[in-house]
C-alpha cells in the first residue's frame, strides 16, 4: 500500500483538515469453525495480509465525512450523535454507523468529535474475508482515537472486539465476534483460536511446510438483502436449537437447567463431554426434520408464537426444519477445530488438510451454505494437490481456503487460474487467487 499517496489524496480531499493520522486493518481468512461463534463455540482463523487503510483526521465539528479511494464506494457524510439513524441497507457508511454509535455507547460519549476519513483497500470486498469487520474495526479505531481514547489502556483488543461485535449487529447481520476479535489479534506467522467461554485467544503457530491459498468464487456474497437472510437463519436456527434442548434438559432435570447457546453444553454449568453432548442431540432430534406443529408441541407453546420467536427467520420446506443436520454440523465442527489446532501445534498439515475437506462437506450438506462455484473451486484445488480445501466465511458465495504443500504453490494457482477462472467462468480472475501469509493484527501505522 502507497501510504504517502494515500496520505497525500487526503490531504488533496480535506484541504482543511490536519495531517491524517492512518491504520491499517487486516482481513481474515477462517481456517476452520464456520457458523459456530454466535453458538459461543471456538474457531480458528487468521489474520491475513491483505488489509484495510484509513487516512483520518478529527474535525472540529460532530460530523463525519468518509470517502473511499474505490469509487464504487460513493463518499458520505452524517452528524454524529447519541442515536445515528442508519443509511438504507447495503450502504457502506452503515459500518462507521456502526463502530461509532458502538463506541458512543460503551463510553457514554456525550460530546462528539468529527472526523474526515479515506479509505483504501487490497482486500477483495463481500468475498468472505471480512472486509465489512475490517471497516467497523477501522472506523473504531479512528473514532477511538478522536475520543482521546488509546486502544490497550483505556479499552483491552478483546473488549474492543466484542464491543464491536455487538456494534456490527447494526447492519442487520446476527454474527459471532470471530471477525473483530481475528483482525485485532492476529501475530504474523499464527492462526488465533478464539474461546468465546471465557472469551479468550491463543496464538497457534503455523507450521512451516505449508501454504495458505485463498480463491475468491467471484460470487458476491456481502451481507444485504437475500444474503443476509440466509445468513441470520444459521443464528435463527441454533436459537431454536438452544430453546428445545433447553426445554428437554429442563423437562428431564428440572427447572433450573437450561442453556443460553450453544457452547453452554460443553463449556457452561453442565460442562458435558463428547459423549453426552452426542447422547443429549439424538434424544432431541431424532428424526432429519421437525414440522412447526412438532416445534410447538415440543417447547408448549401456540405455533403463532413459534413462528414470531424464530420460524419467520428460517425457510422451512414441506418436510419441516432440518434441524438435525443444523445441529451435526455444529457438533463436528467443533471437534474439527479442537483437532485442527492440535495438528497445527503438532506441524501435522496433512491432518489439517482432511479435516478441512470434511468442514467443506459438512458445511455444504450439513449446514446448506455452499454453492456450485464453492464445491467446484474446492474439488480443482484439491485434483491440484492441496492437502484440503473449504468454503471459509458465512457462505452463499465468497472464497474457498485450501492448504497446500509450500513447493506446490504456483502449480496448484495456475490450476486455479486456468480450470476455474479460465474454463469454469470464463472470466479473468487471476488475482482472485493468491496465496495469503498470516499476519499482525490491526495496528496504528
Ligand atoms: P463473514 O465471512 O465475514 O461474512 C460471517 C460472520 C462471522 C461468522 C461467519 C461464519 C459477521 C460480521 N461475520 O463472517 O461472525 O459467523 O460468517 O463462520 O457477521
Amino acid at each position: 500500500m502507497d501510504l504517502s499517496g494515500l496520505k497525500e489524496q487526503f490531504s488533496m480531499l480535506y484541504p482543511e483538515a490536519g495531517a491524517p493520522f492512518v491504520c491499517r486493518v487486516p482481513g481474515r481468512v477462517n481456517l476452520m469453525g464456520e457458523h459456530l461463534d454466535y453458538n459461543g463455540l471456538t474457531v480458528l482463523p487468521m489474520a491475513i495480509d491483505r488489509a484495510v487503510y484509513l487516512a483520518f483526521a478529527p474535525s472540529s465539528g460532530p460530523t463525519l465525512r468518509i470517502a473511499n479511494v474505490n469509487t464504487d464506494f460513493a463518499a458520505a457524510a452524517f452528524e454524529v450523535s447519541e442515536s445515528i439513524a442508519p443509511s438504507p441497507a447495503g450502504a457502506w457508511e452503515n459500518y462507521a454507523k456502526a463502530a461509532i454509535s458502538g463506541l458512543n455507547q460503551h463510553f457514554s460519549v456525550t460530546e462528539f468529535p468529527g472526523m474526515d476519513v479515506l479509505v483504501s483497500s487490497d482486500l477483495p470486498p463481500s468475498a468472505g474475508l471480512s472486509s465489512s469487520s475490517a471497516l467497523v474495526v477501522g472506523f473504531a479505531m479512528a473514532y477511538l482515537a478522536a475520543l482521546g481514547y488509546t486502544l490497550g489502556e483505556d479499552i483491552s483488543r478483546l473488549e474492543f472486539a466484542g464491543v464491536l461485535a455487538n456494534a456490527e449487529h447494526y447492519v442487520g447481520t446476527a454474527g459471532g465476534g470471530m471477525d473483530q476479535t481475528a483482525i485485532l489479534h492476529g501475530e504474523a506467522g499464527c492462526a488465533t483460536r478464539i474461546n468465546f467461554i471465557p472469551f479468550q485467544v491463543e496464538l497457534v503457530p503455523m507450521p512451516k511446510n505449508v501454504a495458505v491459498l485463498v480463491c475468491d468464487s467471484l460470487v458476491k456474497a456481502s451481507k444485504t438483502g437475500d444474503t443476509m437472510e440466509k445468513y441470520n437463519a444459521g443464528p435463527a436456527s441454533c436459537n431454536l436449537i438452544t430453546a428445545l434442548i433447553s426445554a428437554h434438559l429442563k423437562r428431564e432435570f428440572g427447572e433450573e437447567f437450561s442453556i443460553d447457546c450453544l457452547g453452554d453444553l460443553w463449556f457452561g454449568p453442565l460442562c458435558f463431554n463428547r459423549a453426552e453432548v452426542q447422547a443429549l442431540i439424538d434424544t432431541v432430534f431424532p428424526e432429519p426434520y421437525l414440522t412447526p406443529a412438532e416445534i410447538a408441541k415440543l417447547l408448549n407453546m401456540p405455533l403463532a408464537q413459534v413462528q414470531e420467536y424464530w420460524l419467520h427467520a428460517i425457510p422451512c420446506d414441506n418436510e419441516g426444519l432440518p434441524l438435525q443436520a443444523r445441529m451435526r454440523h455444529v457438533f463436528t465442527e467443533y471437534y474439527r477445530v479442537e483437532e485442527g489446532r492440535d495438528a497445527l501445534l503438532g506441524g501435522d498439515s496433512t491432518t489439517f488438510g482432511r479435516l478441512m475437506n470434511a468442514s467443506h462437506e459438512s458445511c455444504a450438506s450439513d449446514y446448506g451454505i455452499s454453492t456450485p462455484e464453492l464445491d467446484t473451486l474446492c474439488a480443482i484445488l484439491n485434483e491440484a494437490g492441496s492437502l484440503g480445501a473449504r468454503l471459509t466465511g458465512a457462505g452463499f458465495g465468497g472464497a474457498v481456503v485450501a492448504f497446500a504443500p509450500v513447493t506446490q504453490v504456483k502449480s496448484i494457482l495456475d490450476a486455479v487460474r486456468e480450470r476455474y477462472y479460465g474454463d469454469f467462468l470464463d472470466h479473468h480472475g487471476a488475482a482472485s487467487a493468491f496465496q495469503a501469509h498470516p499476519s499482525d493484527g490491526a495496528c496504528y501505522l
